[in-house]
């Protein structure tokens, strides 16, 4: 009763933000990512008679608390739902994902934490189940099941039984670049799980950007399908600068952009003026991600490594879903 898993971090490009249903995880829009081949985590999960609890490691540190309790939750939901063992598990995790390139390992590390976990059980279980499962986890790790461009779909039943992802593209339909672009000082103040809850209940901007959603959602899958850079571009840069709206009309306001943030999306707004087609997005934190075409990478690189303030620029392409080990 053991098996190991490999699954990749993805970035949004229309962002999951705002739950209504917060034990479920159930988002109040549809989100879609792609999979970045440069960040990943392995899991192997071993079910054993021996161990009188779960127990978790994490790049070989024993966890223990808040991390922990999450794990060890999404097992009970696993042993739960599907009735297959009783026993407890130790679960082993490596994330190839730099903490500082403010990537949330939690997506890459629950999709590999389900998959391992459903295949030491022997359970046959689809890819849309298994994207169902990994919600339960954390909501963007549903896309990670996936490679390529996905879209996570909300659904409107109670029980989240609709609220899965599903793949729009494969990886290979298109070479799009991702720089995740780290900053010196990267202090997060407020978890997404906090920041989300505070904006869907205080912030008079949130119904605004739930309903701008459709339409971004529509013209994005177009301009994935005709591989039009300049409109993904623009609609994933638009969409994550409405998100971040939504936190500045929150009680008490926030906001995830530092100085180096700002300095960072000017750049990328003054390398297209100078022709070369760069779009930023940035998540629940002050580090930002940059989309580029391969041609530009050399380019780019240098003109965001050049910025004061910027510690490193580490480059990925899309990459694939979910594999065994
Ligand atoms: C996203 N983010 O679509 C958005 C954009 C952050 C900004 O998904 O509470 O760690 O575990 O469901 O998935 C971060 O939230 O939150 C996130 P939970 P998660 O990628």
């Amino acid at each position: 009763m053991k098996a190991t898993a490999k699954a990749h971090t993805n970035i949004a490009l229309i962002k999951y933000w705002g739950k209504r249903d917060e034990t479920l995880i159930l988002p109040t829009n549809n989100s879609l990512s792609l999979t970045l081949d440069g960040f990943y985590t392995t899991t192997t999960v071993t079910f054993r008679d021996d161990l009188s609890s779960d127990t978790f490691f994490l790049n070989d540190q024993a966890i223990t608390g808040e991390q922990f309790n999450r794990v060890s939750t999404f097992l009970d939901l696993i042993r739960s739902e599907t009735q297959a063992t009783n026993l407890y598990a130790e679960v082993r995790s490596t994330n190839h994902v730099p903490t500082a390139a403010g990537f949330a390992s939690s997506a890459s590390g629950f999709a590999a934490l389900a998959a391992a976990t459903t295949r030491a059980l022997d359970l046959s279980i689809s890819d849309q189940d298994l994207s169902r499962l990994t919600r339960q986890g954390s909501g963007s790790a549903c896309r990670s099941i996936y490679g390529g461009f996905v879209e996570w779909r909300q659904g409107t039943k109670p029980d989240g039984s609709d609220s899965f992802a599903v793949q729009v593209q494969p990886a290979e339909h298109w070479d799009v670049r991702v720089a995740a672009v780290v900053l010196s000082d990267t202090m997060k103040k407020v978890s997404s799980r906090e920041g989300m809850k505070r904006t869907v209940n205080t912030s008079p901007f949130f119904s605004g950007w739930v309903n701008s959603i459709p339409y971004d959602l529509e013209l994005i899958k177009q301009g994935i399908k005709d591989r039009d850079f300049e409109k993904v571009g623009n609609i994933a840069e638009a969409n994550c600068l409405k998100m971040h709206a939504t936190t500045l009309g929150a009680n008490p306001p926030f906001t995830y952009w530092h100085a180096t943030t700002l300095a960072v999306m000017q750049e990328v707004q003054t390398m297209r003026e100078r022709g070369i087609p760069a779009f930023f997005t940035i998540d629940a934190g002050p580090n930002v991600k940059v989309l580029y075409l391969p041609k530009d990478e050399a380019t780019v690189k240098k003109a965001l490594l050049d910025i004061p303030g910027v510690h490193d620029v580490i480059v990925s392409r899309s990459g694939q879903g979910v594999t065994y080990l």
